[in-house]
């Protein structure tokens, strides 16, 4: 009997995708640029910048408005967007799916709005010891506003969740907890804790700022309430985001901001809310930055998620590899679920110089706390020095990240 070959998957082509990135082309102090920074915002394909400023330069109207032309395609293709959206994290609904300014904006909608709907003084929030300030800020307003308390899951010495100890009572309302962790690069158990608190009946949140470049979402398999995450560290545009929302509780949830758009009607002594997902997206949208990250997740889809996986685990192994046989070097975060980051401490280097040092030879990483300081408070350092991979990045760009650490290391001790 003759079988079927199974189909050949495409081998990944580092080469073919650094090709998208215009920004690969430029050179810092003279060098080629090694771009490191991923985490804080990744490069972007020439596809999402084109479908930008297509958008300017051939249909730029505002949406949800007139009658004309132009506002009807604009409208077309930021619903389009947000089916895009919908599809690539398995939303059931696109009425789900609410367009922010980034993660920070939706935790900030999220905190601001559970609190007013589920906080009473003597109420808890639990978060993680390894959030980003981003998920941890809003969380302290919404506890003082409503006399709650902010609780927080330790972090063990692998930068792992301690979850024997995550502080559960019979008082928590609302979890919220990031699915990667961007100073360490953790992958957390985000379903299982899920589940867990779903069995206590508490609202989840999930901060996927670091997640959606890096893995396949699924909402609904998470089983979370909430999910948020920015464009632009995947991808994407700046100034654009989503935040996920289950149907039943968005509607449950009182809006966060007020303004037009997101009203079904108003008198002066009261109004009334749109239907979703315009409840929670008052005022002018960021359309271009909408079409962008619709252009920036198909991009994404037109590669293997796992091929690409994998490649930037090579990138990771090998970094491990190369900086740990640095004299002096610790790396923090050493889970065996990571992304691509590789955050580290040298004895008798300080980051901030370690980071000039390696702009001057033109790689970018980042220096400092991340913007998680009760996560450096844990581990006793004031910050470190991060290389955080995405797909475009190659070996030998790593290769040249240990070598310049390694003069660096000569260079400050
Ligand atoms: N949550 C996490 C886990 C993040 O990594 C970040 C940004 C945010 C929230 C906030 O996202 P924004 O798009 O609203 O700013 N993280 C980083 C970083 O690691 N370096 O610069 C920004």
């Amino acid at each position: 009997m003759r079988t079927k070959a199974a189909p050949v998957a495409r081998p990944y082509d580092v080469e073919e995708v650094r090709a998208q990135f215009p920004i690969l082309k430029e050179l810092v102090h003279g060098r080629p640029l090694v771009y490191f920074d991923n985490a804080a915002t990744s490069q972007k394909p020439r596809r999402v910048i084109k479908a930008e400023s297509a958008y300017y330069a051939t249909i730029n109207a505002n949406v949800h408005r007139g009658v004309h032309t132009l506002s009807t395609k604009a409208t077309e293709a930021q619903e389009a967007a947000r089916e895009t959206v919908r599809k690539h994290i398995h939303a059931e609904h696109a009425r789900e799916v609410v367009f922010t300014s980034g993660t920070t904006a939706g935790i900030n909608l999220a905190a601001s709005s559970l609190g007013q709907l589920l906080l009473q003084p003597g109420d808890e929030v639990v978060i993680s010891g390894m959030e980003h300030h981003s998920n941890i800020v809003p969380w302290q307003l919404a506890c003082e506003r409503h006399g709650a308390t902010l609780k927080a899951i330790p972090i063990t010495d692998t930068g792992e969740w301690d979850l024997k100890k995550a502080p559960f009572s019979d008082r928590t309302r609302i979890l919220a907890i990031g699915h990667v962790s961007n100073t360490l690069g953790t992958i957390n158990p985000v379903k299982k804790l899920i589940a867990e608190a779903k069995k206590r009946g508490i609202t989840t949140v999930v901060d996927g700022a670091q997640a959606l470049a890096h893995l396949a979402v699924d909402v609904q398999a998470l089983g979370c309430d909430l999910y948020a995450f920015s464009g632009h560290k995947a991808y994407g545009p700046t100034g654009i985001g989503v935040l996920y929302g289950r149907e039943g509780l968005l509607d449950r949830m009182p809006p966060w901001q007020g303004g037009g758009e997101m009203i079904d009607t108003v008198t002066l002594e009261k109004s009334t809310w749109a239907r979703l997902p315009f409840k929670f997206e008052a005022g002018t949208p960021n359309i271009a930055g909408i079409i962008g990250l619709g252009e920036a997740i198909r991009w994404m889809e037109d590669y293997d998620k796992t091929a690409m996986a994998q490649h930037e685990q090579a990138l990771l192994e090998h970094a491990t590899q190369g900086l740990l046989a640095i004299d002096g070097l610790r790396i923090l975060g050493t889970a065996k679920e990571k992304v691509g980051v590789a955050s580290f401490v040298i004895d008798g280097v300080h980051h901030y110089d370690l980071g000039v040092l390696l702009d001057q030879q033109g790689i970018a990483v980042r220096t400092g706390h991340h913007c998680t300081q009760p996560l450096m408070d844990r581990f006793g350092v004031s910050g470190t020095t991060r290389a955080s991979f995405a797909c475009f990045n190659t070996i030998a760009e790593v290769d040249a990240m240990v070598a310049a650490v390694k003069k660096g290391v000569k260079m400050l001790r």
